[in-house]
């Protein structure tokens, strides 16, 4: 059955989704909808008003995780684990990740520096907690498995922003493991090549990174070394 993915060109869940569309060679129609405007269509079929959305045929899923499962569990080959403890484990890291994602989304939005600060301090404790998990998942090599698929969305977007990305490789030792895996899948054409061509333009007109003449931007720029 032919999927539907609904979609916003920045949005990191899209992202996830996309990744393991493109991975698994899958093929899908996108459709991109404009957040502040929702068309009717979409939210008469998606409860939580939030993409990505897939239409499978007249059945509707959403919820980036939920969507990245069930494709898992339908095309092959399968990333997640089958033995339920080791799968159960690593959907609770996806789970962990949607957190750091918030906190990304809070410091991009943040409207003062105090604020900025607090959210860029969880993002990167909460990075630096999944040092033991990647550790131990990667003794055999880096590999694009599930739970890389739901961070790597998050790792892409710090890697565009020049005051994240500096700290993310002041508090990660890039030879580490963790600091590898982590350039590993910022590189990984699979996650490049699955969002739009003019993703970073987007990306920093949406959080205003670069503007000139608005006080936010012009303040939170210089004050968060965002400017380039
Ligand atoms: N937990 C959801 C989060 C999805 C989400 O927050 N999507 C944002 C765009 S990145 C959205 O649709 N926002 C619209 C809204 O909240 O009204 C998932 O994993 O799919």
């Amino acid at each position: 059955m032919r999927l539907r993915l609904i979609s916003f060109a920045i949005c990191p869940y899209v992202h996830r989704t996309r990744i393991l569309l493109d991975q698994k060679g899958v093929a899908y129609d996108t459709d991109y909808i404009d957040l502040d405007q929702k068309p009717s269509w979409f939210l008469d079929r998606v409860p939580t008003g939030k993409v990505p959305a897939l239409f499978v045929g007249n059945e509707t899923l959403f919820e980036s995780n939920v969507i990245n499962e069930y494709l898992d569990d339908t095309t092959a080959p399968a990333l997640l684990p089958t033995e339920p403890l080791t799968r159960a484990r690593e959907k609770a890291w996806i789970a962990y990740s949607d957190g750091l994602l918030l906190s990304l989304f809070r410091a991009l939005k943040a409207e003062s520096s105090t604020e900025y600060d607090k959210h860029k301090t969880a993002l990167l404790n909460g990075i630096a907690g999944i040092e033991d998990f990647v550790t131990n998942r990667t003794r055999n090599g880096f590999q694009l498995g599930a739970f890389e698929i739901a961070v790597a969305p998050l790792l892409f977007r710090i890697a565009q922003v020049p005051d994240l990305r500096n700290a993310l490789w002041s508090r990660i030792d890039e030879s580490s493991t963790l600091g590898r895996w982590s350039r590993y899948l910022i590189e990984h054409t699979a996650v490049t090549n699955s969002v739009p061509a003019d993703f970073v333009a987007r990306f920093t007109e949406f959080f205003d990174l670069t503007a000139q003449g608005n006080s936010r931007s012009v303040q939170g720029n210089r004050r968060h070394g965002v400017a380039s």
